[in-house]
Order: structure tokens, then C-alpha cells, then sequence
């Protein structure tokens, strides 16, 4: 419990940090949003990853607070220093079957001033198991504001086909373990070439992550795949450090 009360404090006293890795739009040639990751610079632990403290936050409650910083943060830090790139956050399984998040996206984005046609929110395949009509009904009031809907880390959760029609999903992020092996096996690519197509039969914008080398950028070009994302496109940083990969080269 100890950690707790660490977490609860760093959430009041400014420890947490955000990252953010850029997403990479095919068509247009030019990075179209940023993806926003928590750290948390921990006073004697050192640099914290997510995996470290958010079972932690969501065991406690403590996500609620976390994510409500998360999203001011990221808004305000974008509006001030990429206003023309979209934005997406992470919202763990608990919290997306919570009543409140409307309340709580929609004051984010009106304290920030950030518009949330920009706006994605990245969940995972789980998110909607516990409580689907809480859910359902929170993404259908989010979207009527604008909000777009990611399902994160897809291939790797419990989600029948029919979940793509039940759900108002924007898009679909390809999990890296899918990606990954691209370059060095066939069935990999073909596995990834119809999950895009999938991907497509259902309208959804589909981005692959762990994208790490460009074999795996020409094959999902090639796929036509809309966004990539991986540490070939782009490392997670600090937005300042984003801003100057954005500068065109001189
Ligand atoms: O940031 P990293 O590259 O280590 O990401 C690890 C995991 O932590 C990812 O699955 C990501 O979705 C999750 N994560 C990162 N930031 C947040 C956040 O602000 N809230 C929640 N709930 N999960 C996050
Ligand atoms: O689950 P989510 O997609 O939100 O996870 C983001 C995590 O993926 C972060 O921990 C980030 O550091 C990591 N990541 C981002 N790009 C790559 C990549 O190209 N390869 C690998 N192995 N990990 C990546
Ligand atoms: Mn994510
Ligand atoms: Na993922």
C-alpha cells in the first residue's frame, strides 16, 4: 500500500511524464497524430513504465485521476505545440465500462481547448466484456461529439467478428506481434495483408504498430495499410522532439 499512497501523490505532485510516438499517414506522406504514453519519474525508482504502475492505478481506483491528467496534459501540451496533428490516449478495460468518462473526456477537451473531431481514444479488444451496454452507450455520446474509437493491440483479445459491427470502432490498430515477423515469413504477410482487408470489409482506418524496419513499411504500403507506427516511424519522445522530426529537412 505503500506504492499507492506513492502513486496517489505523484498524480498531485507532477511526477508523471508524457511521451509520444507519432503515427504515420500512407496517403497523405506526412505524420497525421501522436499517440500519448504515461512515464512516471519516480523520486527513488527512477523512470517508471506503464507496465509498472497502471495495474497498480486501475486495482485502485487511481486510474481515474491518472487518466484524467493524461488527457488535460496531452491536450493542452498538443494545442500548444502540434495544434494541426490528432491526438490518441490509452483507456485502460476498467475505466471504458465506468460511468463518467463522457463527463470526463468532454471536460478535458473543453478545459484544453482542443477540438475532439481530433480526439481518438485507444482501447483494447477486453474493453467492452464487462458491462457492453455502458459502453455502448458512452462511445455512441462520445462519437455524437466527434470522438474516434481505436481498438488497440487487435489480434490479441477476445473479440469475435461480430464485435466489429455491435461496437461504432473508427479503426483498428494491428498488434505488433502480427507485424513484427513481416520481413522474414510469408504467412506472417499474408496473416497481416487480410487483417487490413478484414479491416476494410468493416470501414475501419487501420494502423499497424512495431513497424521497425522498411521491409515492413513496403509490405504494408504494399497491403494498403492506412497508418504505421513502430520505432522505424518513430520512437515515443518528448513532444518538443517530435515537433523538430515534423521541421522539414534543410
Ligand atoms: O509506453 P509503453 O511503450 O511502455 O506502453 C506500454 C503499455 O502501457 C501500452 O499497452 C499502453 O497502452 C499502456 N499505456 C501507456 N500510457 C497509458 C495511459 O496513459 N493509460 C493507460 N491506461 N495505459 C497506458
Ligand atoms: O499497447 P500499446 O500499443 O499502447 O503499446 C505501446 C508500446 O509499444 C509502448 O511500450 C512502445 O514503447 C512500444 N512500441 C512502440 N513501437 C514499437 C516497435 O516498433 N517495436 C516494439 N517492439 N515496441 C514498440
Ligand atoms: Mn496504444
Ligand atoms: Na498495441
Amino acid at each position: 500500500r505503500e506504492m499507492e499512497q506513492a502513486l496517489r501523490e505523484a498524480i498531485r505532485a507532477d511526477q508523471l511524464r508524457l511521451v509520444y510516438q507519432p503515427r504515420y499517414d500512407i496517403k497523405s506522406a506526412q505524420v497525421y497524430a501522436v499517440e500519448a504514453l504515461v512515464r512516471w519519474q519516480h523520486p527513488r525508482l527512477g523512470l517508471l513504465t506503464p507496465d509498472q504502475f497502471i495495474p497498480l492505478a486501475e486495482e485502485t481506483g487511481l486510474i481515474i485521476e491518472l487518466s484524467d491528467w493524461v488527457m488535460l496534459q496531452a491536450c493542452r501540451a498538443m494545442q500548444q505545440t502540434l495544434p494541426e496533428l490528432a491526438l490518441s490516449v490509452n483507456i485502460s478495460a476498467s475505466e471504458f465500462q465506468t460511468p463518467g468518462l463522457v463527463e470526463r473526456v468532454h471536460s478535458a477537451l473543453e478545459q484544453s481547448g482542443f477540438p475532439p473531431s481530433r480526439f481518438e481514444i485507444e482501447v483494447t479488444e477486453n474493453a467492452t466484456l464487462k458491462a457492453p451496454d455502458i459502453a455502448l452507450e458512452m462511445m455512441r455520446q462520445l462519437k455524437a461529439m466527434g470522438v474516434r474509437f481505436l481498438i488497440d493491440d487487435f489480434g490479441t483479445g477476445y473479440a469475435s467478428l461480430s464485435y466489429l459491427r455491435t461496437f461504432p470502432f473508427d479503426g483498428i490498430k494491428l498488434d505488433r506481434s502480427f507485424v513484427i515477423p513481416m520481413a522474414d515469413s510469408e504467412s506472417a504477410c499474408l496473416i497481416v495483408k487480410n487483417m487490413i482487408g478484414l479491416g476494410k470489409a468493416y470501414s475501419l482506418n487501420v494502423t499497424a504498430e512495431g513497424v521497425e524496419n522498411s521491409q515492413q513499411q513496403e509490405l504494408l504500403k504494399k497491403y494498403e495499410c492506412d497508418i504505421l507506427q513502430g520505432y522505424y516511424i518513430g520512437r515515443p519522445a518528448p513532444l518538443e522532439q517530435i515537433r523538430e522530426q515534423q521541421a522539414p529537412a534543410v
